[in-house]
């Protein structure tokens, strides 16, 4: 069943950074593969919206901000479970820029997210409190880009998180699948999976969209 896009709709790109794809600080197996594909994908939409993971140095989310704490374990912080990474995405830096092949000229927006010290986010909608907003909710609603379709780094953190928050705040949500990577940790990409289809949050292929 093809999914015919009009107006209403643009492509969110989360997070396609250098760190995250193979020879970065938090490298994701194959990430740098979805490159081309997001940017046939970029071609498709007239509205395409980019987040950047923006970290401050000794940001909470960083193993290294901790005593004796190691990447991928997870702290309790103030507002509660918190996986801890390797450094990554510091603001400023090559790990943070967008991976260089990535080209979609006509994007409209650049989110940055995760610059509090002390607080990460993973949606783009709001961060890990759950509670502070990043603003996006108010710019698609002004702008009535009311369905959105993810894809992106990685689908069992950001796009997850932000994919679920999305449609809780009402916008329709498809994720493109196979233009997303995993980072892959214990039981994440089942969980992400489950908790995409208790919420009704449809994953498509890209071949969907560009046989269209
Ligand atoms: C991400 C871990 C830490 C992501 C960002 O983009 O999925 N994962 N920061
Ligand atoms: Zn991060």
């Amino acid at each position: 069943m093809p999914i015919l896009h009009g107006p209403n709709d643009a492509l969110l790109v989360i997070d396609l950074q250098n760190d995250f794809c193979p020879g970065g600080a938090l490298a994701i197996p194959e990430a740098d593969a979805i490159v081309p594909l997001i940017n046939s994908l970029g071609e498709r939409f007239d509205h395409v919206l980019l987040t950047q993971d923006w970290h401050p140095p000794h940001h909470i989310s960083f193993a290294a901000t901790h005593v004796d704490k190691q990447a991928f374990e997870v702290i309790q912080a103030p507002y509660g479970p918190q996986t801890l990474w390797p450094e990554h995405c510091l603001q400023h830096s090559t790990g943070a820029a967008f991976h260089t092949g990535l080209e979609i000229p006509h994007t409209e927006l650049i989110l940055r997210k995760g610059f509090r010290r002390d607080i990460d986010s993973y949606s783009a909608f709001q961060e890990n409190d759950q509670i502070t907003p990043t603003g996006l909710s108010g710019y698609l609603r002004e702008r009535k880009l009311t369905r959105l379709f993810l894809c992106g780094l990685a689908y069992d953190f950001c796009v997850r998180h932000s994919a679920l928050d999305g449609s809780r705040l009402g916008f329709e949500i498809i994720v493109i699948e196979d233009a997303t990577r995993s980072v892959n940790l214990l039981n994440s990409v089942v969980e992400t999976n489950a908790a995409l289809a208790a919420s009704g949050v449809p994953c498509i292929q890209s071949s969907e969209f560009l046989s269209l």
